[in-house]
This record gives C-alpha cells, structure tokens and sequence, in this order.
C-alpha cells in the first residue's frame, strides 16, 4: 500500500560561512588595508504544496533535509556564496508540527502556498567591517551562524467538504463511483477501501468535495480493523454522510449501526460528533416498501434525528442521489459561509 498520511523529518537550515581575514597585498601598497569579505548564508528550507502528491510515502526514507552552508568569504572583499535553498514537496492538506512540543506551525492549506520552515544562518563578517578609526589593520573576523534545526511531524489531512463514514460494505464507496469521477474499488468484501479517495461533485452553482474514506467498524477506536486514523481525513469537512447499511450481512440492524458509529466517532479528537451530520440509509433497491416505513420511523425514534437528516437511497441503482446531491450542494454552500 503507498498511502502514507504521517511522517517525521528532522530539518537542518545552512550554516552561514565564516568571514574572512586577509590584507590587501598590493606592488607599491607595504600597508594595504583589511579586505576579507563576509561569509555567505546559509540556505533556508521551505515546504511548498504540490497539488499533484497525495500521499506523504516520499518521506518514508528519506528523514533527514539538510539546505547548504554559505560558502566562506574571501580577501579583496568577496563576499562568500549563500548556500542553496531547500524546498520540499508536499500534499495539499498536509499539516506540519513541532515534533517536540506538537505545536502545529503550518497548515497547507494553499494550492500554491509555500512556507518557510527553517532560517539558514547569517554569514560571519570578514575582517574589514573591523576597520575603525583606531584599528585600521583588524585581524578580526566571526563564524557564521548556525541553520536552524528543527524536528518535524507531518499529517496528511485531506481537503474535502463531505465525508463519508460507515461500516464496510455499506456501499460508500459505489456511492462517490456512482455521483463523481472518482473511481474507488468497489468489493462485497469488508475494507475494500484501504485509503481516502476524493471526488469533486459538481452541482448548479458550485462544485464540492466528498472523502470516502475506509470502513468503521465497533472497536475501531481501539484499533480494530483499520482503526479511527482515516478519519483525520475527514476532520476538515463541515458536513458528515453516516451511512447505514439496510441489507447489511453483519446484521446490525440501522438504528444500532449509527450508534456504534457516532461512539467511534466520538472516540476521536476532532469533534466528529459536533458536525452536521445526515443519515444516508443505502441499498434501498433490497427492500420492501413496508420494512423501509419500519427503518425510517426506528431512525427518527430511536435517534431523535429530523425526517430532513435520513435520505433513502441506492447507491447502486442512483435512486434518491439527485436529490441528496441538491441539499448536499446547499448545505456546503452553508457551512462554508459559517467558516468564513
Ligand atoms: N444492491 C445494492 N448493492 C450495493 C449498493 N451499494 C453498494 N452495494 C454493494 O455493496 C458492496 C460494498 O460496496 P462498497 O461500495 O465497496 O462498500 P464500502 O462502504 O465502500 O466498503 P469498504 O470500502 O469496505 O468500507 C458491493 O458489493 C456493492 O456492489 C446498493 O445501493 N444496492
Ligand atoms: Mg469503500
């Protein structure tokens, strides 16, 4: 599997060269005056998005960046070479912190953002910025500064307006097949999803984005199954797709299957549980009209949830997803307006 969303890197900013000491030495000139030039700066490193990365594997080996030294200076003034800048690729969403103190630093959440992470040193000065009216032969000159180091931990969150969350087969990912150009495996089997797969909807007015991401099952927060890490992936969206499975081979009835859910939803850090969220019963094409009545007045009951939070639907067969599309489309168009 090549989907990597956490990374750690420790960074190391150039070192600025060392100045110079050196006398002018001229035919005809005994005394020539002070002229050895500054040292240069070292390199910055600097993290830039790349829309194309949507995984953070490059850093799976590769842990240690290091931009280059400035160059020393030299007599008859010259300055020494700034060391090469370093700039790194990530994904978009990628998210950077301070390995040891968790401070987060940047959120990368520009597509053409580029971001400053470590300052190379300043150059040492060379012997002729000693020069004074009492010391006009200085042997003096300094060291560069050190780069700045850093321990770093990346997370890959990715952008998307809409998740998708539910048990495995609940049909989520034939769901974002059917409505985008995402293409994500579709299985009868249980985590056919391994990683996030992002599809852009475009709706009337506006387009928007929907994570599928793998399969909750109970315990998950305890590390069963795949776990509750994807769901970092869904941390930024404002809006929640729950899916309930009605023809579903565990046999969890709906009712129980949100709950379960919403617990390990709730199991995570980011607030899952405060988002909106809406209940999307799937398979419908498998059930009678009667038992369907049954589901919906069990899901308002038991979940005091509104009949406007519960859409029926196939995912399969399409039925129901036009209209849920339409009030998805609003809904974003809403809660972006809340975080603006
Ligand atoms: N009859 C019917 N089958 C469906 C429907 N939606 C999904 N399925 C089937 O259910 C199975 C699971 O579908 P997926 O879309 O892979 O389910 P998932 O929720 O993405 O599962 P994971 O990736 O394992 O979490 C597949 O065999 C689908 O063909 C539906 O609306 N009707
Ligand atoms: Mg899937």
């Amino acid at each position: 599997m090549n989907f990597i969303d956490e990374a750690y890197l420790e960074i190391k900013a150039g070192d600025g060269g060392s100045g110079a000491s050196s006398f002018r030495r001229e035919k005809y000139i005994p005394f020539g005056g002070p002229d050895g030039g500054d040292g240069g700066k070292g390199g910055d490193i600097y993290f830039k998005v790349n829309i194309n990365l949507n995984t953070l594997i490059d850093f799976q080996n590769k842990k240690i960046f290091n931009a280059k030294n400035g160059q020393r200076g030299a007599g008859k003034n010259k300055y020494g070479p700034a060391g090469e800048d370093l700039i790194i690729d990530v994904p978009l969403g990628t998210v950077i912190y301070d390995h040891n103190t968790d401070e987060e630093l940047i959120d990368c959440t520009d597509k053409s953002g580029i971001y400053i992470i470590a300052k190379g040193g300043d150059g040492g000065l060379g012997n002729a910025k000693f020069k004074s009216s009492t010391n006009q032969a200085p042997r003096k000159c300094t060291p560069g500064f050190k780069g700045e180091t850093r321990s770093i931990r990346l997370e890959l969150k990715s952008l998307a307006d809409v998740g998708l969350v539910g048990f495995p087969n609940a049909g989520k990912s034939t769901f974002l097949n059917k409505v985008s150009s995402a293409k994500p495996k579709i299985g009868d089997y249980p985590f056919t999803t391994l990683r996030p797969h992002l599809g852009t909807i475009k709706g009337n007015d506006s387009s928007f984005v929907i994570a599928d991401i793998p399969g909750l099952i109970e315990g998950a927060s305890d590390g069963a199954g795949l776990g509750i890490k994807f769901l970092k992936h869904i941390s930024r969206t404002g809006l929640l797709l729950i899916f309930a499975d009605l023809f579903s081979t565990v046999n969890i009835n709906p009712v129980k299957q949100i709950q379960l859910l919403r617990n390990e939803l709730d199991s995570f850090k980011d607030n899952l549980t405060q988002k909106v969220s809406w209940i999307i019963c799937n398979k419908i094409d498998l059930i009678n009209e009667e038992d369907l009545f049954k589901i919906r007045t069990d899901l308002e009951k038991e979940l005091k949830v509104s009949s406007k939070e519960i859409f029926f639907i196939s995912a399969a067969t399409g039925e129901g997803t036009s209209e849920l599309l339409k009030k998805l489309e609003t809904e974003v168009i809403k809660s972006k307006s809340r975080s603006d």
